[in-house]
Formats: structure tokens, C-alpha cells, sequence
């Protein structure tokens, strides 16, 4: 038998669930294709198993998973997993207490527990100190597979805060998987933007059911999820952009001007779903600066939309679409390694804001996150509450508050964080020099850091949208870039701040009021990009 004392791997934990086989499809067969594929432990879960049968079944897989030499867990029921000299046992927050599972289970066979809260961590460290092997973790997205589901879906974020729990409590030994609603299309940011805050640790391995059980090839379906869970080092962060290039600060200026050629020459389709009073400006500033924008807020066609090569999608959460078709598109763009950029419009102002900016962000993962500096600090968890969708009273707030929290956002959804201000902020929390997830020395600290200084335009704050316009800019030259032009998210972004700011302040110039700076912004955006001459912008990023 496998005991707890042996190098158990956690990467690939199938859950069984003999209730969802495609018709004509054994459980056996079913398990044993998914052993073939390379599943690392099974866990029987029977709901509706006389104890008799229940034990059958249990001795049958113990016999199968022997011949992979991978182990076998029962579900909540210790009898059985004795019965059938099971290699260990799952028990979830309503079954038995972990401290007389383990006392009845005895020193030897491997413990598992369900948990989804930082005090069921804390108690792993005191009352139950010593009981445990690992914890499933979850749900981290919706699921059908468990009726009656209790819980919320936690999200990537829910999962960090239990493995930064983990590290808090000095749990080292404690080996972890995330469950619930774990799929092809969403594993990689999972298991990226689940690492703890100190970036120390990771999920040891995922856990599924349906996507195996419920498959008409589980040899496929389980073979296709490995890749997810062994090479974390080689894949980096393709899975935000299809791209995976390095940021090289010292070629950047030189490189602008082939960046904005390179947006004429592959007119990205840049969906919008965005609010009404940004709809029509953004449409205008897309096409200025050589982008196809199309304000699409219709669920059924999200997939086509992404697929088209150099679209990309701009998410202003100001926007009144259902979540779910918000969802649904951010899925689309996800799996199609498109570019997604995520401007949370009032992220906190009311408990409906939150509520959907959180759904968005747990859901999606964002090439880049855009904000102004009450955005950028709510989203950091530096300040609660935001009155209304300006940037509020943050006039108290020092640059270096505003660039933590920048670095924080960046690093907690391991995206591009860009805080708009007098002084843009843009934190790149995916790229240059950034390990990859399996690597253990990733931290807010490492995150770098570019600002672009501007000159204090009031006139900025006289028209609607000029915010979320920069959002337009920015999803249309992420949109330009692909496998041919293979640059790093950060480069694309620096180069539509530099753009955006060189035409306001360009507009600024030779406006009357605020109504001609709105015209001047476009002329300038328009002249910026057909002249196309950089060198000559007074507008510079710098290094922090
Ligand atoms: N436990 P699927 S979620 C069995 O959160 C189970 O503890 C969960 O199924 C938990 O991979 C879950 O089909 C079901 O979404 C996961
Ligand atoms: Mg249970």
C-alpha cells in the first residue's frame, strides 16, 4: 500500500463520479483510461453506494489503481477505505473531525480535507496539528457536478488567500489541490494567479470530475490536462496574449514607431463592452489611431468575434451587460488567447459594483487592468469604499501609496496594472524578469515599474470617457499584436499611454474649452499615429 509518509504527487487528483458517464461507458473503464492518461491519485466519491456495493467497488479500483501504483482515496467513509485497505480518505467540513479520522483511520494512510476558509487553515495548525496530509480547495468556480453546493465559488483569488493562509500559519507539509469548475480553458491562471502573496507557494495539482468523468475520451481528456500541471516553467504567460516575448526597456523607444505601424497594418477589431456615454468617443478614438471597433454586447457571437485573428476585447464594467454575457466573452477571448483589458468602473462604489468587478476579475484573466487611482487602491484592498466613479478625494494619496498599489494589482492578478493619474503608473506584473509560477521567488517587490509624467491638464477631467478611452487605445494595440509581431504586453501598453498623453497634451494646447479638446483629442490621436514620429513626443516613460 501507499502510505502518507511517501512522495505523494497531487498534480492531476481525479474525483470519480459514476453518475455522469457518457452513455455506454463503464465506471472501470472510465477510471482506467484516466490512469492511462496519467491521473496522479484517484479519490472514489459515492453518494448513493450501499456500504456492500460501496466496498466492492472500492476493492475493485484498489486493485486497478495498484497497477499504476497511484493512490486510492475514499470519500468520507474511513469503513470503506478499511475495508477495502484504501490508501487514504476525503472528508469534507460537515463529515467527521479530522483529529478522529485520523485517530481511526490510524498513523499511516493519507488524510484529505475540504476546505475554503482561513480558519479551517488555522485549525490545521492547532487542533488538528499533525492529522492531515493535504486540502482540496474549493469551489473555485461553479460547478453541477456537486448538488447542493453550500459554498461560493472562490476564485483564483479565494485560493490564494488559503495558500497564503498556509504560509501564514507555517503549514509547509500541508500539500494542496484547487477544485471545482477546473477546465482546459482556465487551469493556467489558475494555478498562476492562485500563488500565495508571498509567492512561495502554488497548488501542488488540480482536481476534476466532470472533465474526465463525463468524457467520451477520458484518455484524451486526461492527457490534455497534464501539460496544465507539469510544465508550468515553459509556458510563461502565453495563455493572457498567445505571445510570450521579453520586455527589453533599453529597445522601447526605438520600437514605438514600429508598434503604431503595426496597427494599420493588421486593424485590430477591438470589441467594447463598455458604457453608453464611452460607446460612441471610444468607437471614434479606435478608428483614429487605425483600430475596427464594434460595440458588441451579444453573448452568441463572443466566440466568433474572438477568434477573428487581432481582435481583442475591452471590458468597462461601467457597461450595463448582463455578467453572464460578460462572462461567456471573457471566456471566449481567454480561450482564444486574445487580449482582454478590464477597466472596473467604480470597482466599489456600490455593493452591485463589487459584486459584478469581482465576478469579472475571478473569471478572467486580463492582459491588462486599468484604473484611476481610487480604482487602482480599492482594488488593492488599500481603500474600502469609493464614492460615485471618479477618482474621488485621492489628492491626500502620495505617489509611492499610488505605486504599491499598483504593483499589488499587477501582481495579484498577474496582469499589466495601469493607474491613470497626473502621473501614470504602469506596474507589469507578468513580464520582464518575472519567474515563471513554478518558480518560488515571485513577489510584489519584483514587479517593475514604468511612469509616464505628464503635465497637470485639468482639462482632462472636463469631458466623459477620456478614461476610458485610454482603455480603447490600449485593447487596440494589444489587439495589433500576435505570434508574427511578438511583443510583451508592457511594451504595447507603455506605447498607448505615451500615445494617448501626447494627444491631450497636443489638444490641450490650441483648445477653447472642453468641447474642442474632446475634437482635438481624436485630431491628435489621428495626426500622432498617421505622421507616426515619436522621437519628436514630449510625452516619456520612464524607468522607476
Ligand atoms: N468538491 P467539477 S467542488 C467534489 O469545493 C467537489 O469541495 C468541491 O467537479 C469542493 O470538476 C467538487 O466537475 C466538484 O467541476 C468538482
Ligand atoms: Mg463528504
Amino acid at each position: 500500500p501507499i502510505t502518507r509518509d511517501q512522495k505523494i504527487s497531487y498534480r492531476l487528483y481525479l474525483v470519480t463520479d459514476s453518475s455522469m458517464l457518457p452513455v455506454g461507458h463503464s465506471f472501470v473503464e472510465q477510471v482506467e483510461e484516466a490512469l492511462k492518461g496519467g491521473v496522479t491519485i484517484v479519490q472514489l466519491r459515492e453518494k448513493n453506494l450501499e456500504t456492500g456495493e460501496f466496498i466492492k467497488r472500492a476493492s475493485a479500483l484498489k486493485k486497478l489503481c495498484e497497477q499504476y501504483n497511484v493512490p486510492l482515496i475514499i470519500n468520507d467513509r474511513i469503513d470503506v477505505a478499511l475495508a477495502a485497505d484504501a490508501d487514504g480518505v476525503h472528508v469534507g467540513q460537515d463529515d467527521m473531525p479530522i483529529d478522529l479520522a485520523r485517530k481511526l483511520l490510524g498513523p499511516k494512510k493519507i488524510l484529505g480535507w475540504s476546505v475554503s476558509k482561513v480558519e479551517e487553515i488555522e485549525k490545521i495548525s492547532t487542533e488538528f496539528k499533525g492529522c492531515l496530509d493535504y486540502v482540496g480547495i474549493g469551489p473555485c468556480f461553479p460547478t453541477n457536478t456537486k448538488k447542493n453546493m453550500k459554498k461560493k465559488p472562490m476564485g483564483a483569488r479565494g485560493v490564494s488567500k488559503i495558500l497564503t493562509a498556509l504560509e501564514d500559519y507555517n503549514l509547509p507539509e500541508i500539500r494542496t489541490v484547487a477544485i471545482g469548475g477546473l477546465h482546459p480553458d482556465n487551469l493556467e491562471r489558475v494555478i498562476l494567479q492562485s500563488s500565495s502573496l508571498n509567492g512561495k507557494r502554488k497548488v501542488d495539482g488540480i482536481s476534476v470530475v466532470s472533465e474526465i468523468m463525463a468524457s467520451i475520451s477520458p484518455f484524451k481528456a486526461t492527457e490534455n490536462l497534464l501539460p496544465y500541471v507539469s510544465n508550468f516553467s515553459s509556458r510563461n504567460y502565453e495563455f493572457a496574449t498567445g505571445v510570450s516575448a521579453t520586455f527589453d526597456f533599453n529597445t522601447f523607444h526605438e520600437d514605438l514607431q514600429s508598434i503604431f505601424t503595426n496597427v494599420s497594418a493588421t486593424t485590430p477589431l477591438v470589441q467594447h463592452m463598455t458604457n453608453k456615454v464611452h460607446q460612441n468617443f471610444g468607437a471614434n478614438v479606435t478608428l483614429a489611431i487605425g483600430g475596427s471597433p464594434i460595440m458588441s454586447e451579444i453573448e452568441s457571437e463572443a466566440n466568433e468575434l474572438a477568434s477573428i485573428p487581432n481582435s481583442s476585447l475591452l471590458i468597462n464594467t461601467g457597461s450595463v451587460a448582463p455578467l453572464e454575457t460578460l462572462i461567456a466573452t471573457i471566456s471566449a477571448y481567454n480561450s482564444h488567447k486574445r487580449p482582454i483589458v478590464f477597466d472596473p468602473v467604480g470597482y466599489s462604489a456600490t455593493s452591485t459594483r463589487i459584486y459584478l468587478n469581482n465576478q469579472c476579475l475571478s473569471r478572467g484573466q486580463y492582459a491588462c487592468i486599468k484604473g484611476n487611482a481610487g480604482e487602482m487602491l480599492s482594488l488593492a484592498g488599500f481603500a474600502s469604499n469609493m464614492k460615485g466613479v471618479d477618482s474621488g478625494d485621492v489628492s491626500k494619496i502620495s505617489l509611492n501609496e499610488l505605486i504599491g498599489a499598483t504593483k499589488k494589482v499587477a501582481f495579484l492578478f498577474r496582469t499589466v496594472a495601469v493607474c491613470t493619474g497626473k502621473t501614470d503608473i504602469i506596474a507589469d506584473g507578468v513580464g520582464e524578469g518575472l519567474p515563471s509560477p513554478s518558480e518560488l521567488n515571485f513577489s510584489q517587490e519584483t514587479v517593475p515599474v514604468y511612469l509616464v509624467e505628464n503635465e497637470d491638464l485639468p482639462i482632462w477631467g472636463c469631458i466623459t470617457a477620456s478614461g476610458c478611452s485610454l482603455g480603447s487605445v490600449i485593447t487596440t494595440l494589444l489587439g495589433s499584436n500576435d505570434k508574427n509581431s511578438n511583443r510583451p504586453i508592457i511594451s504595447l501598453v507603455l506605447a498607448a499611454v505615451t500615445l494617448y498623453k501626447e494627444a491631450g497634451l497636443l489638444a490641450s494646447k490650441d483648445c477653447k474649452g472642453s468641447a474642442s479638446f474632446n475634437v482635438g483629442l481624436i485630431d491628435n490621436l489621428y495626426q500622432l499615429v498617421k505622421h507616426n514620429e515619436p522621437k519628436v513626443w514630449e510625452t516619456q516613460v520612464k524607468r522607476q
